[in-house]
């Protein structure tokens, strides 16, 4: 299978978003890190390296560390399966998951065997990853029922909030993006995802249906050139201007909208090294 690569890594392209609650989230970190016994780390299973914070890793120290692949309903199995190979490679225990559709409590009641601790207390977890990956719909799928707000968009989640699950406490977090991105790739990638909002999008669709044409062969993208293929996906949504012309900001943000949804066919934005 090809995968598709976004245009080339350009280190000079930086983005800052750290607002004040995250900062004053991230001052805390260490301390519930300690209070935790181990760490789950949620990524998109879309994008499992730009979805990492590598601040985050610094702060765990020498916790156990479970990296979660949320949102694998999105993403390729074949890469998301490379994917948990090669966190394995690098010795992290990584899962994939569904947090909308799965049934979550088993697998990480089995991760938490596999640690055997000897505590006289329930152990504690404590969930973290950047925005709008699903850390709230994680612990909700855990808990099965609706402790936690969800909403689709970034930076819902604002307070450590912690709760039990009868076998374990988990832990909350506000999402936190590095105060400063790096790399044209990994912010299309964030951007792609959900994890950021950011109002030039029309580049970034140009490139995601440059990337979508190389595996879809549906009659939507059998034209050669992406922005054409734009142009037809805003007219068959009466995308029209008062001229007549085609509103081509409205059918980038309603392309992505349907990406987002899978409309397009599950897709993976990286993979590992072989
Ligand atoms: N398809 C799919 N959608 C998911 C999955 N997990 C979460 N979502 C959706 O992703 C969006 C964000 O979910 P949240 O649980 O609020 O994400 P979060 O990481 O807590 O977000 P913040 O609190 O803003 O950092 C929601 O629309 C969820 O329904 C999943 O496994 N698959
Ligand atoms: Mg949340």
């Amino acid at each position: 299978m090809k995968l598709p690569q976004l245009i080339s890594n350009d280190s000079n392209v930086s983005f800052s978003q750290f607002p004040g609650y995250a900062a004053k989230f991230e001052k805390k970190l260490s301390d519930i890190i300690k209070f935790s016994d181990f760490v789950i780390e949620i990524v998109d299973a879309r994008i499992p390296v730009s979805s990492r914070n590598s601040r985050i890793e610094n702060y765990i120290g020498s916790k156990p560390l479970l990296v979660v692949l949320n949102k694998s309903d999105l993403a390729s199995t074949f890469f998301t399966e490379k994917w948990i190979n090669y966190f394995k490679s690098i010795g992290i225990y990584a899962i994939s998951a569904n947090s909308k559709f799965d049934s979550l409590n088993k697998k990480i009641r089995k991760y938490i065997s596999f640690l055997n601790f000897s505590l006289k207390r329930r152990p504690r977890t404590v969930v973290l990853g950047v925005p709008n990956v699903g850390k709230s719909s994680f612990i909700n799928n855990i808990l099965n029922r609706c402790k936690t707000k969800i909403e689709n968009r970034p930076s819902v989640t604002k307070k450590v909030d912690w709760f039990s699950c009868g076998n374990y406490e988990l832990c909350d977090t506000p999402g936190i993006l590095a105060p400063k991105i790096f790399g044209e790739n990994v912010l299309k990638n964030l951007v792609i995802a959900g994890v950021i909002e950011h109002k030039d999008i029309f580049e970034i669709v140009i490139d995601l249906i440059n990337l979508i044409r190389i595996n879809n062969n549906s009659d939507l993208f059998k034209l050669d050139d992406s922005y054409e293929i734009l142009k037809n996906f805003g007219k068959s949504r009466g995308f029209l201007l008062s001229d007549g012309k085609i509103n081509v900001d409205l059918a980038a943000s309603s392309f992505l909208n349907d990406f987002r949804k899978n409309k397009f066919g599950r897709m993976t934005l990286e993979a590992p090294d072989d």
